[in-house]
This record gives structure tokens, C-alpha cells and sequence, in this order.
């Protein structure tokens, strides 16, 4: 039997989740919940690093909590919270802001794409996000972080910050891995293949787990192709197409020589009708499973609270042989 792993991953409460956090991230989770150890966390203070509305942070919580438990994660089978309501998070990512230093913090692409587009103000806390993301996953001797690949960054971070501690006050911390979709790690946006799709983006470069079919048939009916013609897979020639595919392949399983095979001498609207049908029948039975779970805010607030007092539990053991590996307190 294979060894048991323990998993940390986090979304960001920042509107609604898409089908590139669900092909990257999520559908992941739900496959490795059964055989490991796992926290999934709604990374609430990630999400105030760039502005938000108090009452629609409260509302993206809740619904990135249902999104969580719509897409099939298990509270039975894992561990759903909060990150804000396990205190440990914020000291540790204090801690490993320490452990940082700014040349490596200004190397983060994230933090240079969303300074870029923020412009100004930009907060503090934008760009020592890594140090705090390191501390998510340090502080539950995490092995395996299961992310999209605009983030293996950020996880190296993380290992780098384990060893120097290590190096600096004794063996603390287990140095993860990341692991990422074999295809899939990096869906595009649907206007314009060059960029990631992102909860961040245009209405139309994502489609939305929340999307009703009519709003994901249009989406992909619209959606950026590439010059010439034909079905076929290559991401560097072919960016649109080959992003279709992807989606394709996650929301019927066929593998892209199937793909080609079926639709190989079909167009593009052939092909974009055909993966309209298999993504609204993928993503139907999710959004109306969500919708039910925003309805019953008791059942989310008890799954996140019993949650809370699991991550809680073992981030306080964790914390305590820090605080004493690196001589704080009393
Ligand atoms: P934002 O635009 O607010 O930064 P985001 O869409 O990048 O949001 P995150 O909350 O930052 O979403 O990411 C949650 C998870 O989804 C991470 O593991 C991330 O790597 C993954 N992910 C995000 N976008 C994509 C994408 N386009 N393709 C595959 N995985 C993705
Ligand atoms: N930075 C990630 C979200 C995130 C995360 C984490 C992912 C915060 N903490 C710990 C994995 C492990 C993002 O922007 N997608």
C-alpha cells in the first residue's frame, strides 16, 4: 500500500471558483481525499492582500466553502476550514517573513502580475503572501501540496524555508512537494489563450462553476480560436484549441487522440457545440449541489467549525515546538 500522504491546498475566497481552479486544484483533492491526510483551507487572509468588501468576502467564503463540498470533498474523509479561524497561520507567517528575504520575495511572479494590475496601493501583505503561504503548508508537516502550475513557485518557496529553517534551528519542519494536473496544471483563459484563466479576469475568460448552462454554452461558443483549422493537440501552435481539448478531455475523460480521432476533420463549432453539451452536463449536478449547500448555512457553519477545531488542534502542537525550536516566549 502506498504511504500516507499528508495534503495542504487552498483557494482564495475571492468570487466564484472556475473550471481552471476545478481542472487544476480541486479535482485533485477530491481523488487523493480517500487514500491521505488532508486540509483543504479557504485562505481567507491570502484574500485581503488586495481590496475587498467586508460582506462580499463573508458571502465568497461561504461559497468557496460549498463549491469545496459540491465538487465531492468528504468532511468525513478531510479536513474543511477556514484559515483565519486558525490563529496559527497569521504567527507562523510572521515567522517565515523572517525566514525570507525580500530578493526572494521580489522574484514571485504572482506578486508582480498583481502589483502590476492593482497599479497602486499596493499592500504590504501582497507581496509577503508567499511567507504566509509558506506557513499554511509548513505548519501541518505537510508532504504533498496539490496545486495548479502558477503556483510550484510558491511551493519552492515553501521548500526553501523549511530547509533554512531546519539548517538554522534544528530539523522543524517536512520539506513538501508540489504535485500538479499531468494535463490541465494551466487552463487558459477563454479570450485569450495567452493569459490564465482567473477568478480575477473578464466575465468571459472563465467559465464559472456558478455559470447556468445557457452562460457556459455562450462562453464557449465565443471563445477565442486559433488561426487554420482542424482538431488537434499542440499548445504551442495551437493555444485555443488545444485549451478546448484540455477542458474536453477533464469533462469526458476521452484522451486527446480520442479527441482528434472524433473530431479531427469537424470545425471549430463542431467541436466548441460538442464540448458546450459535456461541460454544462459535467458542471450541472456541481452547481445545483452548491446551490443546496448555500441554502443550509448551519450544515456549512458546523463542517467549517468542526474543521477549524481538527486544523486547530495540530497547528497549536506544531506551533509550540517552533515558538521553542527558535527560543520565543518565556
Ligand atoms: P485570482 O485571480 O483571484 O488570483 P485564481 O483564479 O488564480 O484567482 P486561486 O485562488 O489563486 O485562483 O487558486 C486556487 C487554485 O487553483 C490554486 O491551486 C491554483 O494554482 C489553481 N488555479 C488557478 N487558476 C488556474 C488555472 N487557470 N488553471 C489551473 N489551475 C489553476
Ligand atoms: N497562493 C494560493 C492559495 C494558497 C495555497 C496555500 C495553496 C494559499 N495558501 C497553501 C496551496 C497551499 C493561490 O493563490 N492560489
Amino acid at each position: 500500500m502506498a504511504k500516507r500522504e499528508t495534503l495542504f491546498s487552498g483557494i482564495q475566497p475571492t468570487n466564484q471558483t472556475h473550471i481552471g481552479n476545478y481542472i487544476g486544484a480541486l479535482k485533485q483533492w477530491v481523488e487523493l481525499q480517500s487514500s491521505n491526510n488532508c486540509l483543504f483551507c479557504i485562505v481567507d487572509l491570502h484574500a485581503i492582500t488586495v481590496p475587498q468588501n467586508p460582506e462580499k468576502l463573508r458571502e465568497d467564503i461561504r461559497s468557496t466553502a460549498a463549491t469545496y463540498l459540491a465538487v465531492g470533498l468528504d468532511p468525513k474523509k478531510c479536513t474543511i476550514f477556514v484559515q483565519s479561524d486558525v490563529p496559527e497561520h497569521a504567527e507562523l507567517g510572521w515567522i517565515m517573513g523572517t525566514v525570507a528575504r525580500m530578493s526572494e520575495l521580489e522574484r514571485m511572479t504572482q506578486f508582480k502580475d498583481k502589483a502590476k494590475k492593482q497599479k497602486e496601493n499596493v499592500s504590504v501583505g501582497l507581496f509577503t503572501y508567499p511567507a504566509l503561504m509558506s506557513a499554511d503548508i509548513l505548519l501541518y508537516d505537510t508532504t504533498i501540496v496539490p496545486v495548479g502550475e502558477d503556483q510550484m513557485q510558491h511551493v519552492e518557496l515553501a521548500r526553501t524555508l523549511a530547509r533554512r529553517f531546519n539548517t538554522q534551528f534544528g530539523e522543524t519542519f517536512n520539506v513538501p512537494h508540489a504535485v500538479i494536473q499531468k494535463t490541465g496544471a494551466r487552463i487558459m483563459s477563454l479570450d485569450d489563450p495567452k493569459t490564465k484563466m482567473s477568478k480575477s479576469g473578464t466575465l468571459a475568460n472563465a467559465i464559472f462553476l456558478s455559470d447556468a448552462p445557457d452562460v457556459i454554452t455562450r462562453k464557449i461558443m465565443r471563445a477565442v480560436t486559433d488561426s487554420g483549422k482542424g482538431i488537434s493537440f499542440d499548445p504551442t501552435k495551437k493555444p485555443a484549441i488545444s485549451n478546448l481539448m484540455t477542458i474536453f478531455h477533464h469533462v469526458t475523460g476521452d484522451s486527446m487522440e480520442k479527441i482528434e480521432q472524433d473530431f479531427g476533420n469537424k470545425g471549430y463549432g463542431d467541436f466548441k457545440k460538442a464540448l458546450a453539451e459535456a461541460t454544462v452536463e459535467y458542471l450541472t449536478p456541481i452547481r445545483k449541489k452548491r446551490e443546496m449547500y448555500m441554502k443550509d448555512q448551519k450544515e456549512l457553519d458546523r463542517i467549517l467549525k468542526s474543521g477549524a477545531e481538527t486544523a486547530h488542534k495540530k497547528a497549536l502542537k506544531k506551533i509550540v515546538t517552533i515558538r521553542k525550536n527558535m527560543g520565543l516566549g518565556r
